[in-house]
């Protein structure tokens, strides 16, 4: 469903061989099926092989906006790493901003405090966080996961089993900064240190430290603006397919002939149908 694209070509360690088919570990495997034997992966080049510190940009990008709706999970195969920015875009790359810090030590590595999504409230839920739940790098408790925790933030005005999601949609249509925060066009992944397992780095053997990643799970829906339900690729580009008289690939605007009153983003109130705010012809308008 997105491009990605890293800002370092993709070497791998002398275990493998980006050249050869069976033992390349290119970029595709983090989005390819999971659940076989054995998992599929993509792999960075060493820490032996690149000027310090070992540092990997890895960019999604769906060219369209995008609205989340469950968790942000990457799965590492090597350990979790040390230290990493998960980074969002709503413009298409052109700016970013942090989503969520993480860190072995956040206050040695950000100069933040760390914090966990459970020490969020309603009033807080934009808070940028740094948090050391994630980075304990070599299998912790078999734990190879790294979240963004979106379901914990919805959780916050929806209550712990999101049994009252109109509370939650009431606020997200009142409230365009709660809505933006979990809009994204793009998502950067800034890989600043790999898991080295020990507190001191073995310098004399850098090439054990990489990173590996098998999966990176973004669920959302495209952002329509509440007047389309579905997405499809029109000449390799991903755009709502609009209703209500709107156009555009995030149906923000009225069709031709359909200004008969300004263009206005459908509303979920009132629960539960909600309002189409539907763009109406020139000849009612007369
Ligand atoms: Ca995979």
């Amino acid at each position: 469903m997105c491009f990605i694209s890293q800002e370092n070509p993709y070497m791998c360690n002398n275990e493998c061989d980006a050249s050869t088919e069976e033992l390349a570990h290119p970029p595709e495997l983090m989005f390819d099926f999971e659940g076989r034997n054995p998992t599929t992966f993509w792999q960075s080049t060493s820490w032996k092989k690149y000027p310090k510190p070992l540092q990997v940009n890895l960019t999604l990008s769906w060219n369209k906006t995008i609205e989340l709706t469950d968790d942000i999970v990457l799965t590492f195969e090597s350990g979790r790493p040390e230290q990493m920015v998960l980074e969002k875009s709503l413009d298409q790359g052109r700016t970013w901003t942090p989503y969520q810090f993480y860190a072995t030590d956040c206050l040695d590595a950000f100069t933040m405090e760390p914090k966990t999504v459970n020490e969020l409230t309603q009033h807080t839920l934009l808070d940028i966080i740094c948090t050391e739940d994630y980075s304990r790098g070599y299998v912790w408790k078999n734990d190879k996961t790294v979240r963004f925790e979106i379901k914990d933030r919805f959780a916050l005005f929806a209550g712990p089993r999101l049994h009252n999601m109109a509370s939650l949609y009431g606020q997200l249509d009142t409230t365009k900064t709660l809505r933006d925060f979990f809009t994204i066009t793009d998502l950067r992944i800034r890989l600043l240190k790999p898991a080295t397992g020990a507190t001191m780095v073995d310098e004399n053997n850098l090439s054990r430290y990489f990173y590996a990643i098998s999966d990176i799970k973004v669920q959302g829906r495209c952002k329509c603006n509440l007047h389309g339900n579905t997405c499809v690729y029109d000449k390799g580009r991903l755009g709502c397919q609009c209703e209500h008289n709107t156009t555009g690939p995030d149906c923000s605007r009225c069709k031709r002939h359909y200004h008969g009153r300004a263009w206005s983003v459908g509303s979920y109130l009132p629960i539960p149908k909600g309002t189409a705010n539907i763009c109406e012809c020139y000849c009612h308008a007369v």
